[in-house]
């Protein structure tokens, strides 16, 4: 397992946002769970919870992620958007994932709607937001990501063949500090974009793979079928029915047929 330098990493991102504390955890159940429980208790905006394993890792809707310890990168970063840009942040994270991956390793990375990180069609990493309002403010914001870096994802439980890791694409490991360090920074030059009102729905538009196709996107309600035509600016996938209607989704699965 290659190891973090917690020193190295806190003298990279001095003076900036993302990483202004960093709590790093050998174990913990779910980094999410760890941040939010930090940000109730007023843990400031950008703060990073990092960890080599968790035994509840978690996915949307009640899933888990699964990964060894030392593998991946495992974390969670509290934030503190305004309720205008909440909505946005699974277009920054996952954008900021993906500049960082292709930054960092040269390979081609694509997204999946809403929240897939994928390499050559399959996923590399997911990412999971979770917030708490106030009333109609939010009280905090925690983007979680998992990226699959140093492992053979076929040897592990719960990991469906259609994903991958950055190690089986590049076909050798990757240092996984250097990927971390590309991320922070690409979160913050996301977010800092995004508060200031840069626009990002373009470039995440370009980089969707789901745009074009026919697709069936499940979810809390009833599956529907549509031709997955454009996401809108709080990053609602726009899909038309059969019948002509335009159906703006804010969450679910997206499988082709
Ligand atoms: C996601 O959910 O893709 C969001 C995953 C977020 C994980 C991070 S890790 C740090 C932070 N702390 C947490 O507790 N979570 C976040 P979803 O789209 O629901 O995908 C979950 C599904 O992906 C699972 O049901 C599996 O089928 C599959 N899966 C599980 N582990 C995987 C892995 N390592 N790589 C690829 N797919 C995986």
């Amino acid at each position: 397992m290659d190891r973090f330098s917690i020193p190295d990493l806190k003298a990279a991102v001095a003076g900036k946002l993302m990483g202004r504390r960093l709590l790093y955890l050998a174990r913990t159940t779910s980094t999410n769970e760890v941040a939010k429980g930090l940000a109730r208790r007023r843990a400031p905006e950008g703060t990073v919870v990092l960890a080599e394993e968790q035994t509840a890792g978690k996915g949307r809707l009640g899933r888990s992620w699964a990964a060894p310890a030392g593998s991946s990168l495992l974390l969670s970063v509290i934030l503190r958007p305004t309720l205008s840009r909440l909505p946005q942040l699974t277009m920054m994270a996952s954008l900021a994932a993906a500049r960082a991956v292709e930054g960092a390793t040269g390979l081609p990375v694509r997204l999946k709607w809403p929240n897939d990180v994928l390499i050559r069609g399959k996923k590399v990493g997911g990412i999971l937001i979770e917030a708490e309002l106030a009333g109609q403010r939010p009280r905090f914001a925690v983007v979680g990501m998992g990226l699959n870096v140093n492992f053979d994802v076929g040897a592990v439980p719960g990991i469906p063949e259609t994903a991958t890791s950055l190690s089986l694409e590049l076909g050798r490991d990757f240092p996984r500090q250097d990927l971390l360090l590309a991320l922070l920074e690409e979160l913050e030059t996301a977010y800092q974009g995004l508060k200031a009102g840069a626009p990002i729905q373009e470039e995440w538009r370009e980089r969707l793979e789901t745009l074009g196709r026919w697709v069936r996107v499940t979810g809390k309600g009833p599956p529907e079928e549509g031709r997955a035509e454009d996401v809108d600016d709080q990053g609602r996938l726009l899909l038309r029915l059969a019948d002509g209607s335009l159906l703006a989704l804010s969450e679910g699965d997206v499988s082709l047929r």
